[in-house]
Order: structure tokens, then C-alpha cells, then sequence
């Protein structure tokens, strides 16, 4: 916990008869990564249009490389407002607290990068982070994402008969095991910072993740071989505790959320702009074999009645309806 009434230092200077309050606030940030990864790199974009668009002092203090621990951790600081302030999180890790958000991370939810865009753009995914801040307690300030994932394997799969019985890691969001489960593989759900040494030591035989993280974790080594099922676009909204935010002066929380708005964008079109590049750096360097993946239009067809059902139980048909018909 870093920002506090404790560490808030609030200063009624008086002007003219008109009473303005100036606060000293340190901020603390998460990322679980270096500073080259695109969410680092959009976390400080943040940082510095926060710092810009606000009259007042703020500091940052941006913890990386997984200090913090990973995403499910910084789910239940978020939640308690402790320890982490700000962050980057894949919704399919806070569904432990909001049982909708993952649906704006499931795979196959969008057709391609103008589709997934056309998404951001709108807010048809307004009622999904409303839901977020009740019952998490995370404020959702802006959206990076762009990485596309894909299989990251110990042994190439490249059709639907390799891929039955594939024992992958998932993210914990039930959808993501019910999403794979469909598709006939046989899916578990492994902390982040545990899938390396599953994969290593034969508890799993691989993953599905972005170039960006697949790199700059050196996933490669224990799993070389990505298969191009190009299941998800991700969407990675850039959030705060509720918590921390509601104690904000107002100016610093409309800083924030301008700030939130236009990071999101810098790093939407960072990460989506360097996947492919990044695939390539990886197969020029030897550490990744690229397979193409027979059988994406059927992993679709199988997918979308799982999808159907979950929002069909979560009565987010409509919302559903609406982003499929973007
Ligand atoms: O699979 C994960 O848990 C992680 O994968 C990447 O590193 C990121 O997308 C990150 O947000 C997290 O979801």
C-alpha cells in the first residue's frame, strides 16, 4: 500500500479567496516484465501523460520483472488496495473476482485486428467493466493489447489430431479450459510464473501466448515450436485499484483516465505493430520453429456454442451479439 491519507500530503493554499488543495502522491506500479516488453513500455507511457496532464506532484514507482509476483496476484492487491496501485492485466486472470471480464479476453472473439479495434473503439464493452469495478473493485483507465496468441509447444502441433489430448496451460478463467476443452485439448489452468518449469519437466507439454511475452521470458527454450492457430487478440486493459482511485483528488483521476485513454492506444499499436516482427526476431535467432495449424475454421465452429453459453448464463447475449456483429 503506497498511496495513503497517510503519504497523502494535502496542502489548502489559499489564493485570492479561492482554496486549492495540492497533494503529493506516489503511485505504485506492477509489470511482470523487463523494461522492453510492450506493457512496460505502456505503463511508463502512462506514467509520463499522467504526469503531464496533471497540475499537481505525482510519482511513480514501478515495480518489474514479476517483483510483485504475476497477474493473479496483482488481481487481489488491486482488489484489497495493496501493494500494487496500477497495472496491466489480461482479463482472463481477474475472473476469480468478476465472472464477465473474461469474456473481452476469450479466444475467437474476434475476427481480425479491424475488428478488434472497431471493439476498442466503442464502448460496447462499457457494461463488462462496470461489472469489473463492482465486483473487483478495478477501475479499467484505458486498453493496451494487440499480441496475437498462439500455441507455444515442447513438440509441434499443427492439426486437430495433434491437438487432441495436448496437455496446455490455460489462463484461470473457466471459459479459457471450457474454450480449449471444446477444441479436444486437455487444458489446465497453471499460475504464469509456474509454466516454464511445467513445461520442463513434462507436467504440460505447452502453452498459448504472444510473441512479445513468448520472447521477453525466454519461453522458447522450453517450448520452440508455435503453432499459428492465432486463436486470440488480446485485449489487456490498463486498471487501478478502486480503492486508490476513489481517494484521489478529482483532477489527478480525470489526468488518470485521459492518460488511461492515450496510453492504451500508444500501446495497442506498439504491441500489435511489433507481433510479427517479433515472431520473426525469434525464428531469425533459432529459438522458435513456426508451424502453420490445419484446422483453425474448426476450432471456431467448435468454440462458438461454448461461447454462446457463456454469455447465454452470464445474460451477455446481446453484448455478445453486438461485438460479433461489429
Ligand atoms: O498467459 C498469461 O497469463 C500471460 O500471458 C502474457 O504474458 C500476457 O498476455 C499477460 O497478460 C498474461 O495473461
Amino acid at each position: 500500500f503506497n498511496f495513503s491519507l497517510k503519504t497523502l500530503a494535502v496542502t489548502a493554499v489559499l489564493l485570492g479567496g479561492v482554496s486549492t488543495a495540492q497533494a503529493d502522491v506516489t503511485l505504485r506500479g506492477a509489470s511482470m516484465f523487463d523494461e522492453e516488453h510492450a506493457f512496460t513500455k505502456t505503463l511508463r507511457e502512462f506514467e509520463r501523460l499522467v504526469a503531464e496532464k496533471y497540475d499537481g506532484e505525482v510519482e511513480f514507482d514501478l515495480r518489474l520483472n514479476g517483483e510483485l509476483g504475476v497477474e493473479s496476484d496483482y488481481v487481489t492487491y488491486l482488489n484489497q488496495g495493496v501493494a500494487v496501485d496500477y497495472t496491466i492485466l489480461a482479463p482472463s486472470n481477474m475472473a476469480v473476482f468478476s465472472e464477465s471480464i473474461p469474456l473481452m479476453d476469450m479466444p475467437f472473439l474476434f475476427r481480425d485486428l479491424e475488428h478488434w479495434d472497431a471493439v476498442l473503439s466503442s464502448d460496447a464493452l462499457k457494461p463488462l467493466e462496470d461489472d469489473l469495478r463492482e465486483a473487483a473493485g478495478i477501475v479499467i483507465v484505458g486498453y493496451h493489447g494487440g499480441g496475437v496468441r498462439n500455441l507455444a509447444s515442447a513438440e509441434p502441433i499443427t492439426n486437430m489430431d495433434e491437438l487432441a489430448g495436448h496437455r496446455m496451460r490455460v489462463m484461470g478463467a473457466p471459459i479459457q479450459a471450457q474454450t480449449f476443452s471444446a477444441v479436444g485439448a486437455a487444458p489446465s489452468a497453471i499460475a504464469y510464473n509456474e509454466v516454464y518449469n511445467a513445461i520442463q519437466t513434462g507436467v504440460i507439454a505447452g502453452f498459448e501466448n504472444e510473441a512479445a511475452s513468448i520472447q521477453n521470458l525466454k519461453f522458447y527454450e522450453v517450448a520452440p515450436h508455435v503453432s499459428l492457430t492465432q486463436h486470440t487478440i488480446t485485449v489487456r486493459p490498463i486498471v487501478m485499484s478502486a480503492k486508490i482511485f476513489d481517494e484521489l483528488p478529482a483532477e489527478l483521476q480525470a489526468a488518470i483516465m485521459d492518460a488511461g485513454a492515450e496510453a492504451g492506444a500508444f500501446g495497442r499499436a506498439l504491441e500489435s505493430g511489433q507481433d510479427g516482427e517479433k515472431l520473426q526476431a525469434m525464428i531469425d535467432a533459432g529459438q522458435i520453429e513456426v508451424h502453420e495449424f490445419e484446422g483453425r475454421e474448426k476450432m471456431l465452429e467448435l468454440v462458438q456454442p461454448v461461447q454462446d453459453a457463456y454469455a447465454e448464463e452470464l445474460g451477455a447475449t446481446e453484448l455478445l451479439n453486438n461485438v460479433r456483429g461489429m
